[in-house]
């Protein structure tokens, strides 16, 4: 290689351990590789060579522009490394240190009113059963003594899923009630049942009281001898510990369910004075539940002899028993995800529901 090239080469490699950061090593790329930078210039001259001279030449540039090239990206990498260095020590953080009491998460009430009716039951002798979101229409309607042309059907508001083909599929449904885990429970197990199933349920229905998702306990006992009185005693009991009042009043009205009979709807005691509802005082009453002793067809789609076994259940909404029991007036900003509101109206997690403390009256 000649003199000239070697000492370009020199000065350039000189500059790229010189640049100081990523600016500085741009301009010195740009000085030698650019549109009108040194090497480039050296390109351009080859033209007025002989053949011979030119390939040679070419060759040697060639060559100079590689090596310069390479010593730029190296130094970029070495800069890009420390720099990353720089910011992941600038950003390290000690997880061994305690949480600030800022960053404490809050359980959302639905969770905490969950907890709570599954501790309440679970001391009275429950277990939580559970099942799929989407289910056929025989454990939603049909089991429940609701048959196809069922003027209950329409009321349900029911979600369908789509079939392959495109078209509604009426065997596919996203389940209108927890009934279904009760239905599946009678089929698979053999009495006595005492059983709750929390979960979510759906109703394509929107307004101020009505979102299409939302959770649900019902409650199933089913045995030799289960009769109306169990069923009054078990939600005197459980209403008495979920809103910490001793022989709070309730009243059963005669009412109507497909899977029930005789159905009836209980309202508990209140009070409603200048706006303020109080639960367990006054001679106002709430509606809080529907209920019944499970109707004989219901027994017997699952299996069962109703002649042996009969049972009773009833069912509620667990956003509106949390509505009431922690004054929280607006159905829908459960559903709203907002932080503010979630620190008001949220838990801590270390309060966990149980009997030990606060719920029993
Ligand atoms: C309501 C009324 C109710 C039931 C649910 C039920 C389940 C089976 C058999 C018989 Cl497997 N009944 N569940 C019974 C009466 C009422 O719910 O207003 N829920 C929010």
């Amino acid at each position: 290689m000649t003199d000239t090239l070697d000492q370009l080469r020199g000065a350039l490699l000189e500059d790229v351990s010189k640049a100081e950061n990523l600016e500085a090593l741009d301009a010195v790329r740009v000085a030698a590789l650019g549109k009108k930078g040194r090497i480039t210039a050296e390109m351009k001259n080859l033209g007025g060579l002989d053949p011979e001279a030119r390939k040679q030449r070419g060759q040697e540039l060639n060559q100079l522009k590689g090596e310069v090239a390479e010593a730029i990206n190296a130094r970029k990498v070495a800069f890009e490394d420390a720099a990353l260095n720089e910011q992941l020590e600038a950003e390290r953080i000690d997880v061994s240190l305690p949480i600030r009491p800022e960053e404490m998460g809050r359980l959302h009430p639905i969770s905490q009113t969950w907890d709570e009716i599954v501790a309440i039951f679970g001391e009275m002798g429950f277990t939580v059963a559970d099942g799929p979101e989407i289910e056929d229409d025989f454990h939603n309607f049909t089991a429940l003594n609701i048959p196809a042309e069922h003027p209950a059907r329409q009321e349900h508001d029911t979600f369908y899923l789509q079939g392959e083909d495109g078209q509604i599929d009426y065997n596919s449904v996203l389940r209108t009630h927890t009934s279904t885990v009760q239905i599946r429970t009678m089929q698979n197990e053999q009495p006595p049942i005492r059983i709750i199933a929390p979960g979510r349920t759906y109703r394509s229905d929107s307004d101020m009281t009505h979102t299409p998702m939302f959770s649900q306990v019902e409650a199933l006992v089913i045995d030799k001898n289960t009769h109306f009185g169990h069923l009054k005693g078990c939600l005197q009991d459980f209403l008495d510990a979920f809103f910490e009042v001793k022989d709070l009043p309730l009243r059963f009205r005669a009412s109507y369910f497909p899977f029930t009979e005789p159905s009836a709807e209980v309202d508990i005691g209140c009070s409603r004075k200048d706006g303020t509802l109080k639960i367990g005082e006054g001679d106002d009453w709430l509606e809080i539940l529907g209920s019944g002793m499970v109707h004989p067809n219901v027994i017997k789609a699952c299996g069962l002899d109703p002649e042996e076994y009969q049972g009773f259940a009833f069912g509620m909404g667990i956003e509106r028993i949390a509505m009431l029991k922690y004054g929280i007036p607006d159905l829908r900003t459960f559903f709203d995800a907002d932080m503010r509101w979630l620190k008001h109206h949220g838990f801590l997690p270390l309060e966990a529901a149980s009997l030990i403390r606060g719920l029993r009256p």
